[in-house]
């Protein structure tokens, strides 16, 4: 029996073209790996639609959860295209025997570019001088002066894979960087000359906190209105996590209030972003679709081991990321 892999519908066409490009379905077919396109766009995939299949993979947030696991026991592999799996029931897929995984190093490059491409647009007034020039408001400029980041703190919440990289590129440009996590990572920290700080403590000395956590229960509303509160005045936040880790609307009041400087934000509590959302009204926010890490490089990588994990799961090996490491039986 060939092994079937089920491509999400939401992020892709019946003929495997994707939103992120070319994925390379075709070395899945040059693998001996039937693929077919679930018949369609849904943000919850539904057991139904996996009758039939070995794998899944989901390219975007569409939830899998208990009601998306067909009877049978067939489905074997649920393999998440990026690295956030807060849309997939972890625990209903180990009680089902499913490998769940995702692509971390793939998105680990894109996504601290990202963070630096909120940090350096912030810091530049990029999106208000850019306004200038196409207003005719170009003597205004010097109204505009931006903030150099020599001397500053950059504190990162979260120091897994993407905030590590994030702070190891900042730390090359000769920035200060400061980290909250969990677990203090003492010895990553050490290497890279950043300083490990309580949260409130990073909250309070930062210029720029980059929230870079997963989303995760313990998470949710990480930063509050208290947290807002310990920052400067004149600091930035920039959340390129998920938008659950952010109390939105105290974000927003915190920002209409000049509580803080501003926000970069890709992501938000609802996405789409609602139009009427008031982010959309201030001047002191630089905001991206969800997507500001999609580059040529970003889908070439997370492609590549997302393939890398379909076969070596269909050919009975462990694959490189499971998400809740299980023995793999061919
Ligand atoms: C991608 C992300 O846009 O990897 C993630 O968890 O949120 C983003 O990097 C997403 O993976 C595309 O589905």
């Amino acid at each position: 029996m060939p092994y079937r892999v089920a491509v999400t519908r939401a992020f892709a066409e019946p003929d495997g073209t994707t939103i992120f490009g070319d994925i390379g379905l075709d070395r899945l077919t040059e693998a001996g790996i039937e693929w077919q396109t679930l018949a369609a766009p849904s943000s919850r995939i539904d057991a139904h639609e996996l009758d039939g299949f070995d794998a899944v993979l989901v390219l975007g947030g569409e939830r899998f959860d208990a009601e998306s696991i067909p009877a049978g026991g067939r489905l074997r592999h649920v393999a998440r295209f990026g690295v956030g799996y807060d849309a997939v029931d972890i625990d209903a897929c180990a009680a089902a025997g499913i490998t769940v995984t995702n692509t971390p190093e793939a998105v680990r490059r894109p996504m601290a570019d990202t963070a630096l491409t909120l940090l350096f647009a912030l810091a530049h007034n990029l999106l208000i001088k850019d306004e200038l020039v196409r207003t005719g408001r170009w003597n205004e400029r010097s109204d505009w002066r931006g903030q150099g980041l020599q001397g500053r703190t950059v504190g990162i919440v979260g120091l897994g894979s993407i905030g590590l990289e994030t702070a190891r590129l900042l730390r090359a440009l000769g920035i200060t960087v400061a980290a909250y996590n969990r677990s203090p990572k003492t010895a990553e920290a050490g290497d890279l000359g950043i300083t490990m700080l309580p949260l409130d403590e990073l909250l309070a000395v930062s210029d720029y906190v980059v929230v870079t956590v997963a989303a995760a229960p313990g998470t949710h509303g990480l930063i509050g209105e208290r947290e807002l509160g310990l920052m400067k005045p004149s600091a930035f936040l920039i959340n390129i996590a998920r938008g659950s880790v952010v109390d939105e609307a105290a974000l927003i009041d915190a920002l209409r209030t000049h509580r803080i400087a501003g926000a970069g934000l890709d992501v938000f509590e609802q996405e789409p972003l609602p139009q009427d959302s008031p982010l959309t009204g201030l001047p002191n926010v630089v905001l991206a679709p969800h997507s500001l890490c999609w580059t040529d490089d970003f889908t070439a990588s997370v492609s590549a081991s997302l393939r890398e994990a379909v076969v070596n799961i269909s050919q009975g090996r462990q694959p490189r990321h499971a998400v809740r490491p299980r023995a793999v039986s061919a």
